[in-house]
């Protein structure tokens, strides 16, 4: 006997218990100060885009105030922004990195 076949009967699928997990944007704001080739470095490491995608959302950022970096699960959402934040203090970046419920 396989599955959910038992005693020659079939069960009902049962009824999805877990929600899927919500996802997070992770935005990056501009400021007047931290250098574009800065905000290119941070989009390739932290979140994994080539020199063109980085520069392409560095470049809308800093000319519409705020761009999207990624989408993610909640804890790596809030993680991916302290490695930025941390990365930028250490650099002495005024750089500003958020996350919002997608
Ligand atoms: N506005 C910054 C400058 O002119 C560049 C910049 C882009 C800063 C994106 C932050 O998230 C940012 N040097």
């Amino acid at each position: 006997m396989s599955g959910k076949q038992q005693q020659g009967t079939v069960l009902e699928r049962e009824k999805q218990q877990v929600e899927p997990p919500s996802l997070f944007k992770v935005l990056l704001l501009n400021d007047d100060f931290t250098p574009m080739e800065f905000v290119v470095a941070v989009l390739q490491r932290f979140f994994s885009l080539d020199f063109e995608q980085a520069h392409r959302v560095m470049l809308k950022v800093h000319t519409e105030g705020r761009g999207v970096c990624g989408i993610y699960p909640q804890d790596l959402a809030a993680t991916k922004v302290d490695l930025v934040l941390g990365f930028a203090r250490k650099h002495q970046h005024p750089l500003q990195c958020v996350m919002e419920e997608n």
